[in-house]
């Protein structure tokens, strides 16, 4: 009746459980790994179209992107912006993360600073305006290659990157800002007809020409630009009206400026 029960493990019977252990947990953590890596490379990615979005439309709002040392910190922060920047910065532009969100939204899910990218150089050249970069599972930048990102490379390496181009928001801007030039353009007609001359600067058609709208907005482009004139010519006078575009330089109505003109001996 004294039998016992507890007869212990043998040590052949200890190594073998040992080594399948072993043998289940080597074959297994290579798994757990794999499947950490894999959640946070799509987190990586969601915070990447979260940042792409948001950068568009800090674009839209403030008529460019963030400057180098500015960084994707403007689109948590509006930081040392003044003035008309200030009034137009609506942000945050990124879905609010728990916690420190100034901090996370530099970082990747991996934990490293993403890499900005202000002006880039490109392959092809119209890539992007902007390019942000994780330095993926190995937390180590391999592109850009020779400075330069090219986009058929980024498959080479674990990197995971995104070219940002502004280029269906300056399509909307472009569009906005024609309408507007067009209307300057009608209020610079009705001053010749009512006045027998073009105005001298915009501010003179102010109300009594201008249709409302454009207020204390009126003479500034969607890339909050000064539109610009000049009048030419002498007894047929010609009044040109053109905006900065995109890039923010007075092209003289060339390059990517917009440009209307009124002809007087057609009024
Ligand atoms: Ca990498
Ligand atoms: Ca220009």
């Amino acid at each position: 009746m004294n039998r016992t029960t507890n007869k212990g493990f043998s040590l052949i019977e200890v190594i073998i459980a040992v080594a399948i252990i072993a043998i289940m947990a080597g074959a297994i953590a290579p798994a757990v790994v794999k499947q950490i890596n894999d959640q946070r490379i799509q987190a990586t990615l969601g915070e990447l179209a979260g940042i792409n979005d948001g950068l568009l439309a800090l674009y839209a709002d403030l008529g460019r992107f963030p400057t180098q040392a500015e960084g994707l910190n403007l689109l948590v922060t509006s930081g040392a912006l003044s003035g008309l920047e200030l009034d137009k910065w609506e942000g945050p532009y990124v879905t609010e993360i728990s916690g420190d969100v100034s901090a996370e939204i530099t970082r990747d899910a991996f934990g490293k600073a993403y890499v900005y990218d202000a002006s880039p150089t490109t392959d092809p050249t119209s890539a992007g305006n902007l390019v942000v970069a994780s330095s993926g599972i190995n937390q180590t930048a391999e592109m850009p290659d020779e400075a330069t990102w090219v986009v058929d490379h980024v498959s080479l390496y674990d990197d995971l990157v995104i070219f940002v181009s502004s280029g269906k928001v300056d399509r909307n801007n472009q569009d906005t800002s024609f309408s507007e030039l067009n209307a300057i353009a009608a209020a610079a007609r009705s001053h010749y007809l009512w006045e027998g001359d073009f105005p001298t600067s915009l501010s003179d058609l102010g109300a009594i020409y201008l249709d409302s709208g454009f207020e204390d907005e009126a003479f500034r482009d969607q890339w909050q630009s000064d539109y610009l004139m000049a009048v030419s010519g002498g007894g047929s006078a010609v009044m040109t009206i053109w905006s900065c575009g995109p890039d923010r330089i007075d092209d003289t109505g060339s390059d990517d400026d917009l440009l209307v003109q009124v002809d007087s001996a057609e009024l």
